[in-house]
């Protein structure tokens, strides 16, 4: 895991991709979500989110790519997170995959080929096909923390929720 001694975690990417709902049926569509969390903020209010229509107020977390459909090659969403620029204000970063509610309850044992990957450079931090959450809506899927020397860790955290987009966003913190 943290081959980078104590460098600690610096700057990772996260990138999810999922299959097209099958022809005629309503689109699948997932959101990759980071909540950040200031020493203060309450784990079910963070002090900011990113997401889809949600932006980083300084730029240190950006969502690259997003889709509404799954359709297209490779990675379907991407998120950057320049854990290194990160005001010192925030000490945790949660990073979770939820799927969007609109067409009725649709769990990641609904959506096929779906999987997400959390890198950093060329190194794979944590992987998941969400098979382990299938009955979940939701799942977190990585927690980065600061620690007493001011670098990030990286801990692996796939679990799930059953929660619409809203909910899993004041849930998200609680792992
Ligand atoms: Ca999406």
């Amino acid at each position: 895991m943290s081959s980078s001694l104590n460098r600690g975690v610096e700057k990772v990417e996260v990138t999810l991709k999922w299959d097209p709902s099958p022809l005629g049926r309503p689109p699948h569509d997932l959101d990759i979500v980071a909540a950040t969390y200031t020493a203060d903020t309450p784990s079910d209010r963070p002090a900011y989110l990113v997401h889809f229509d949600s932006r980083s107020p300084d730029g240190t977390i950006i969502l690259e790519r997003e889709s509404r459909t799954g359709q297209g090659f490779g990675s379907d969403e991407v998120m950057t997170l320049e854990l290194d620029r990160l005001s010192s204000d925030y000490v945790r970063v949660v990073v979770g995959v939820v799927i969007q509610q609109r067409e009725g309850r649709r769990t990641f044992g609904d959506i096929s080929g779906s999987s997400v990957r959390v890198l950093e450079g060329l190194a794979e931090l944590t992987t998941s096909d969400f098979t382990e959450v299938a009955a979940a809506t939701a799942a977190t899927i990585a927690e980065f923390s600061r620690n007493e020397s001011e670098t990030w860790d990286f801990r692996p955290s796939v679990r799930g929720f059953d929660a619409d987009p809203q909910e899993f966003t004041e849930q998200m913190g609680a792992v």
